[in-house]
């Protein structure tokens, strides 16, 4: 099994850890942005190769990779929205990141604006919910918990938001940095 993909990104990340908790054997492929536009459709990572199968999203990865390890990859459906909420929030702020690069703020445009709320009312939200409460599952971690952390994590190496307004998000992050999965693939570490 192969994973193609960059330390940095948090949609990798999740992956990584999945792969390490369902102690999968996988090689991991450092890919750029040239590279991932070359051997994928979506020109994003990560994408996954085993035998003659392709898969070119962390959502099918996830599920191939806890189907195979006979896990859940989600026990209630509230865990799935999280999941799909935070989703949310990482692609508008990795794209956000990435048009800010090229000079287009929320200033500039509407969308970008939008984009930015969106972001905000999500951690918002989910500041407004209990984490890291008990949980029946193989791992400490379910999956939409791990997705808020690679989100949180990664908003905060890029320095896209700090942590000062929500205090029950950051002891979350502090908490899961005890995870040694979780630990062992954060981007400082890069
Ligand atoms: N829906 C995708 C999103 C992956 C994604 O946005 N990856 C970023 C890196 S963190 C990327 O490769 N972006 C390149 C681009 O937007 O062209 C997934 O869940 O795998």
């Amino acid at each position: 099994m192969e994973l193609f993909g960059s330390y940095t990104s948090p949609f990798v990340r999740h992956c990584r850890i999945a792969l390490l908790e369902t102690k999968t054997k996988f090689s991991f492929t450092e890919t750029d942005f040239e590279t991932s536009a070359k051997l994928s459709p979506a020109k994003k990572v990560p994408f996954l190769h085993h035998n003659d199968l392709r898969l070119h999203d962390s959502t099918s990865i996830l599920k191939y990779v806890r189907d195979k390890a006979d896990e859940r990859f989600f026990a209630d459906v509230k865990d799935f929205d999280q999941y799909c909420l935070v989703n949310t929030a990482m692609d508008s702020a990795i794209n956000v990141f990435l048009l800010e690069r090229e000079g287009v703020t929320a200033d500039s445009v509407k969308y970008v604006k939008r984009q930015q709320q969106r972001i905000n009312d999500i951690l918002q939200l989910m500041e407004d919910k209990e984490h890291a409460v008990a949980y029946e599952g193989p791992h400490p971690f379910s999956d939409g918990e791990l997705r808020l952390g690679c989100f949180l994590s990664w908003g905060l190496f890029r320095e896209r938001f700090n942590l000062d307004k929500y205090p029950r998000l950051q002891a979350f992050v502090d908490k899961l940095n005890d995870y040694p999965y979780f630990a062992d693939t954060d981007p400082n570490r890069s």
